[in-house]
Formats: C-alpha cells, sequence, structure tokens
C-alpha cells in the first residue's frame, strides 16, 4: 500500500463509518371498530400532525388498508409504535401499527 492509496479495508472502514443511519416507516392498519375520531388524534398527538393532516391520513388508512405517519430513526420508529399500540389499549380499540424499513 503507498501512502495515498488506502487498502480496500480501509476503503470499507470509511465507508462504513459515514454511512447514514436506516431510517423506518412507521405505519398505520385500518381496521373496521377504531373510531376515525381517535385515530385522527393518535396522529396528532404521537405524529405531529395538525387537524387536517391528520384527517388526511386517516381517510388514507380507511380507503387503503394502510398509510404512512412519519419516517424515523429505528428507536423513535420503536417507541412511537409502543406508544400507539399502548395507547390504544387503554382505550379498548384494535388500532395496530407496524415499522418497516425504509428504502
Ligand atoms: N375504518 C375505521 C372506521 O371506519 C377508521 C380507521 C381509520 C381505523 C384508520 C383505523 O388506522 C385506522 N371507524
Amino acid at each position: 500500500m503507498t501512502n495515498n492509496v488506502a487498502s480496500n479495508k480501509t476503503q470499507t472502514l470509511i465507508k462504513d463509518k459515514l454511512k447514514r443511519p436506516s431510517m423506518y416507516e412507521v405505519i398505520l392498519l385500518n381496521d373496521d371498530y377504531t373510531p376515525m375520531e381517535f385515530v385522527v388524534d393518535v396522529l396528532m398527538k404521537y405524529f405531529g400532525k395538525d387537524i387536517n393532516q391528520a384527517n388526511e391520513v386517516m381517510m388514507h388508512v380507511h380507503r387503503n388498508g394502510t398509510g404512512l405517519c412519519g419516517i424515523y430513526p429505528f428507536d423513535i420508529a420503536e417507541t412511537k409504535v409502543m406508544q400507539v399500540m399502548n395507547y390504544s389499549i387503554k382505550n379498548g380499540h384494535p388500532l395496530q401499527c407496524k415499522m418497516e424499513k425504509n428504502k
């Protein structure tokens, strides 16, 4: 190895170091029982949506089966999913939420 040419291993290490962290989509799932107002409340409470954005996402999920709430680093996405599931259970609703690696 010459002074100014890094080995493959070094190049790989540099690349690894600079790689952006993977991001994760938090996705809401439709069901027949959760009230629309509750879903809107969830989107405002946990995903920083205003009333209009929350209504849009909720209606998208209602019509299409799933919808994107937001995209976050792993730990934040995981926390949001847990918060939504806990809040839904506490209020007796079957609302489901999941996370998926963002491609
Ligand atoms: N489909 C539900 C209803 O008609 C409303 C709903 C919307 C439920 C979005 C879940 O993620 C959801 N009451």
